[in-house]
């Protein structure tokens, strides 16, 4: 599909298409290297069906390359509601920030224009999209370590118990104007699900009545908005800040995240949350599914512990080794390391608690807020998927109003069960 551009458009900035995209890519040098040949060997054609940008692949006689550029408005909602090119910046600053950390799960980066708001990267071949394979009931496996990992390292070296305090700051304020994205979670995540928001959807009329009564819950609005003041005001860590199953494209043996443009130092539990909630989505949207089964739904729930499980004993490992970071400051600990093990474990447990909180708040936000996600609208039979639905809604709401409850993944994964 060709972007048409109504709106004013910035200064050096031009949408393309699949014909100007090759003119573009011949006037870098490593570019055309990569690709081979020249243009006229070049194809292009535009892929992206996420909610915001523009994405090309382009092949070329020796490779092929990944080009993902910004429009200026929301793509699913359309140039009624613009949307700043900068987030195509602070996405490529959260590459290079991860790629320093968790560089095998990210992908490759070969040119970045600010001006034009688009990145060169890897292509990444023979991977899928993370949620088309859990849909698809594929149990690729990797990823669960990988994803566990890459959260681990990432969450890690970007906050107090790695950098300085001078480094910590330097770094939220780089993010610290990504607003326009931050905006978009804090209304679509935490808003707009619970008053009769003009964009919300929700499988009707079968969820008619869930629908209404979260909106009239007021223990369950209140907690939200607890979090929503969490997720405002906890810049513990540079976070991916869209870190759902849509998100991470994986093969066999090899696990990518994309997609950073929602960066943002932010509570860890955020990033962790927003995993777990599409974990917990593809175990509910199952039964509903074509070809869907309960063994696999089982499957899916139990990923979510192995995912867990990995965050915890890497970031533990890097809490142990450490030798630099303020919070926590390892001169206290020096003589009494069972003082460390206890930090340590009360770390967990408060990004625990956030993570399920969250996790609750993603899920509600992908049924009855703007935008959706595959694992449920896959389901065609709308009283199958409303089921689905009602039953993955009353599970987030515990996870947000009974999160204390839920000690381990075990006691999850009994509740999924
Ligand atoms: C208006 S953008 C809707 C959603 O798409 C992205 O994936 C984010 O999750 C955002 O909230
Ligand atoms: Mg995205």
């Amino acid at each position: 599909m060709t972007a048409e551009i109504k709106l004013a458009a910035p200064q050096g900035y031009q949408a393309l298409n699949v014909d100007t995209v090759t003119t573009y890519l011949a006037g870098l040098k490593t570019i055309t290297a990569r690709l081979g040949g020249d243009e006229s060997g070049w194809k292009a054609r535009e892929v992206g069906d996420g909610n915001l940008n523009l994405v090309f692949i382009v092949e070329g006689p020796a490779g092929a390359v990944v080009v993902k550029q910004a429009l200026p408005y929301v793509r699913l909602v359309g140039e009624s509601w613009p949307l700043p090119l900068s987030r195509a910046h602070y996405e490529y600053l959260a590459l290079v920030e991860q790629g320093m950390w968790a560089a095998e799960y990210v992908p490759a980066l070969y040119h970045h224009d600010k001006a034009m708001a688009l990145t060169v990267m890897e292509y990444l071949t023979p991977h899928i999209i993370l949620r088309k394979g859990l849909v698809q009931g594929e149990r690729t496996r990797k990823w669960r370590t990988h994803i566990g990992t890459f959260l681990a390292r990432t969450l890690f070296h970007t906050s107090d118990f790695h950098l300085s305090p001078e480094e910590k700051r330097e770094k939220i304020g780089a993010y610290l104007t990504n607003t326009a994205m931050c905006k978009i979670s804090e209304d679509l995540i935490f808003d707009e699900p619970y008053f009769d928001a003009p964009m919300n959807r929700h499988t009707t009329p079968q969820l008619d009545d869930i629908a209404l009564a979260f909106r009239q819950d007021t223990d369950l609005k209140m907690a939200v908005q607890e979090l929503k003041y969490r997720f405002m005001n906890a810049p513990e860590a540079l976070l991916h800040g869209d870190l759902h199953t849509g998100s991470v494209m994986v093969t066999e043996a090899d696990t990518r995240v994309i997609d950073p443009e929602f960066a943002f130092f932010g509570p860890m539990g955020f990033d962790i949350g927003a995993i777990l909630a599409n974990l917990f989505m593809a175990v509910f949207a199952q039964p509903g599914l074509s070809g869907g089964d309960s063994e696999h739904a089982l499957w899916a729930g139990a990923q979510s512990e192995i995912l867990w499980d990995h965050f915890v004993s890497e970031f533990s490992a890097l809490w142990q080794g450490r030798s630099s970071g303020e919070s926590y400051n390892t001169r206290l600990y020096d003589d009494a390391p069972e003082l460390a093990e206890q930090a340590l474990a009360t770390r967990l447990e408060a990004i625990w608690n956030d993570a399920l909180g969250f996790a609750g708040c993603k899920m509600i936000r992908r049924i009855l807020g703007l935008a959706h996600v595959e694992d449920f609208e896959a389901i065609e039979n709308q009283d199958i998927r409303g089921a689905c639905e009602i039953r993955a809604l009353e599970f987030a709401r515990r996870l947000i109003l009974e999160r204390g409850e839920f000690k381990g993944m075990a006691d999850i994964l009994r509740a999924l069960a």
